[in-house]
């Protein structure tokens, strides 16, 4: 069993991109349910209040953000790889996109229909995160053929990729980029009750699918949340104090500073010490008395750092 721990909860896209990578290279994993709506006090006292899920964990150390799950999950098991054919970098650039542009169309398409039937509260809130102040699921619900003819055009582009036999979208491997589009696809194919007619029209993307979803999930086992925090209280951090150089902001071990992510979302920024800087990632040392000293960590992209005094 690895020492991996993903903080999650089953309907959540983003964590199907995790999870589905733990079925690429086969690991075993615990699994912490968290609740859908924000009210995760174990996870927020390791985490400094860092709000998205999902969010993995090894011993004390703590990684928010997809980019910088994948990035650790990779190499701490570096085989099978989730860049074959040394097809390192790009995924990560391609992950913008997935993310940003194809992640809200998806996510239009999978909520604004079905959001007379959702729980008000959990509208509320994923319209104010992904959508901004001025976000309306019922103007999206009103736009749903202009936000269809979106991502039609989007997954159009992943079609053509896998034309010609190829099997995933780098070639006879699965690897990262397979892992981006997988977690888009698999919530529409959840979530929007038109999704079989939809997704039809994309036979090598339908057929890709098959092939990732057979990936599975590797091998999980529950645990409990208080479970989680006691690993960490037990656990040192093994991040390394460390400074770069060539950090444009200056930044550098020791400095107190905060972390916010760049969107509109209204999310709260994380403070802490920092403890490890480099051009892809910052983290910081934080102190809860429910898990003792953690190192989180975020990815640079997409983040901004505040030095605080
Ligand atoms: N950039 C983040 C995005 C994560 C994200 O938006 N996750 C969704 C769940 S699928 C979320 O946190 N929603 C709000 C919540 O669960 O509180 C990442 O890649 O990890």
């Amino acid at each position: 069993m690895s020492d991996l721990i993903l903080h999650h909860y089953p309907p959540s896209p983003v964590s199907e991109k995790i999870r589905a990578g733990f079925g690429l290279k086969k690991l075993a994993w615990r699994s912490v349910e968290q609740n859908r709506l924000p009210e995760r006090p174990e996870l927020f006292a390791m985490t400094g209040g860092y709000r998205r899920i999902p969010v993995l964990q090894a011993g004390a150390d703590i990684y928010c953000d997809t980019q910088l799950i994948l990035a650790e999950m990779d190499a701490r098991h570096p085989e099978p790889s989730f860049f074959p054919g040394g097809g390192f970098g790009m995924p990560f650039a391609v992950s913008r996109w997935t993310d940003d542009e194809l992640f809200i169309s998806a996510m239009k398409v999978a909520f604004a229909p079905a959001a007379d039937k959702l729980p008000p509260a959990l509208v509320a809130d994923r319209t104010r995160l992904y959508l901004g102040p001025d976000g309306d699921m019922a103007k999206e619900r009103a736009d749903l053929p202009h936000t269809l003819s979106q991502l039609r055009a989007q997954l159009g582009w992943i079609e053509d990729r896998l034309s010609g036999g190829r099997a995933y979208i780098l070639g006879d491997a699965p690897g990262m980029p397979d892992l981006l589009v997988w977690f888009i696809y698999w919530f529409v194919k959840n979530r929007y009750a038109e999704a079989d007619v939809f997704l039809g029209q994309f036979p090598n993307l339908t057929a890709w699918a098959g092939r990732v979803e057979a990936l599975g999930n590797g091998s999980q086992t529950p645990m409990a949340p208080q479970e989680a925090l006691d690993v960490a209280k037990a656990a040192t951090p093994i991040t390394p104090e460390q400074g770069d150089p060539l950090d444009p902001q200056g930044l550098a071990p020791g400095m107190h500073a905060s972390v916010q992510p760049l969107t509109d979302s209204g999310e709260t920024a994380v403070s802490g010490v920092i403890r490890f800087v480099s051009r892809d990632r910052i983290a910081l040392t934080l102190e809860n008395p429910l898990c003792g000293t953690v190192a989180v960590h975020f990815p640079r992209v997409g983040y901004r750092v505040t030095p605080s005094s």
